[in-house]
């Protein structure tokens, strides 16, 4: 068992990628499917606050960008969903674990969208600390898990810059138009840099998942590259984020910036944020109006398998 165990680990360091035909530990096969699992869940959920202001948005064009971007996150999750069930975890289970409220999604869609601005700032924000979290899971050393990644993160990007893109032209619009910009920077901000998860030395998963190289950068130094970046970025916007405690460290050629309200974190992550009861009815009865769709493309396959018999025979 330990020269097996070895073996894996040999490969993990040199950069072979792990395929699921391959032999694993317990332990990572598990770490992946709730990692990959809750990923593909986040690009589910994630589709309701952005799938609100579809009917709402402000001119043809925004309306067929928007609900492009919305169907990619769908696509995001079916391919997310196929490379956990490579790990032989079924939909069906991972879909119930969302459900019952076993299974995590990523705290950000907890809140609401209260005006179009708020597209602009989860394009911008959220679509911004997503991808530089994807790009180093592009690396990541489970085969199936990076060869998604690197399709979701071309199309992650396109997200950002139209979410940039809405925020400019709000930016530079009337007074009515730059407070909607800055009071969705606001409320966004630090819900994003919660994204990146709990401090390195609260995080469970960390140390083993670096080892088995499934993570490249801690969340704290992610979240770091994210804070770094967008104080660049607002500038171009005009805009502020609303730190009073952000400010340039020439020692450490970062910026410092204040304490994240870990409390409401947590809350959020156990169930009791603003949208959480919301967000998971919403995909019950997705799922519940759903079922006669399931259903008919389950007998179509079967009568075309039918057929092929038939034919052979
Ligand atoms: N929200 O030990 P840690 C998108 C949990 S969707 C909720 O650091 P790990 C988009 C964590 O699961 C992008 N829970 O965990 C879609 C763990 O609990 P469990 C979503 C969180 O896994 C639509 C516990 O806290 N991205 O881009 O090593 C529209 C301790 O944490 C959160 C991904 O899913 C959170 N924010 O690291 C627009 C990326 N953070 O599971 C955009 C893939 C932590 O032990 N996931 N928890 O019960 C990852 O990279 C890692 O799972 C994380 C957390 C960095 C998120």
């Amino acid at each position: 068992m330990e020269n097996v165990e070895q073996k894996f680990q040999d490969s993990v360091n040199a950069e072979i990628k792990i395929e699921p035909r391959n032999w694993m530990p317990e332990a990572y096969r598990k770490t992946l499917i709730r990692q990959i699992s809750q990923h593909a869940h986040s690009e589910i959920v994630g589709m309701l606050p952005e799938g609100a202001w579809i009917t709402r948005a402000p001119s043809l064009k925004r309306k067929a960008i928007l609900l492009a971007k919305v169907q990619d996150e769908a696509g995001h999750g079916l391919y997310l969903y196929s490379a956990a069930e490579t790990l032989g975890q079924s939909r069906e289970q991972m879909i119930n674990d969302l459900h019952s409220g076993k299974a995590k999604y990523s705290s950000i869609f907890n809140y609401p969208t209260k005006s179009w601005a708020d597209i602009g700032a989860i394009g911008w924000l959220v679509d911004g600390a997503a991808i530089l979290n994807q790009v180093m899971l592009c690396r990541t050393s489970y085969g199936p898990y990076a060869r998604a990644m690197v399709r979701i993160c071309k199309e992650e990007s396109f997200h950002q810059r139209q979410g940039f893109d809405i925020l400019l032209t709000l930016a530079n619009g009337t007074p009515e138009q730059k407070i909607m910009c800055q009071d969705a920077i606001n409320r966004w901000w630090w819900p994003s840099l919660m994204m990146f998860g709990p401090k390195d030395s609260e995080s469970s998963n960390s140390d083993q998942s670096m080892k088995w190289k499934i993570k490249r950068k801690s969340n704290d130094e992610l979240r770091q590259n994210f804070v770094d970046m967008c104080v660049q970025q607002v500038k171009v916007l005009g805009m502020n984020l609303p730190d009073p405690d952000l400010k340039w460290n020439e020692a450490k050629q970062q910026h410092d910036w204040g304490e994240i309200d870990w409390n409401e974190f947590w809350q959020v992550v156990k169930g009791n944020g603003p949208c959480n009861k919301e967000r998971l009815e919403a995909r019950r009865n997705a799922w519940d109006n759903g079922a006669w769709v399931r259903e008919a493309a389950a007998a179509h396959a079967q009568k075309q398998k039918d057929k092929q018999k038939q034919q052979a025979a």
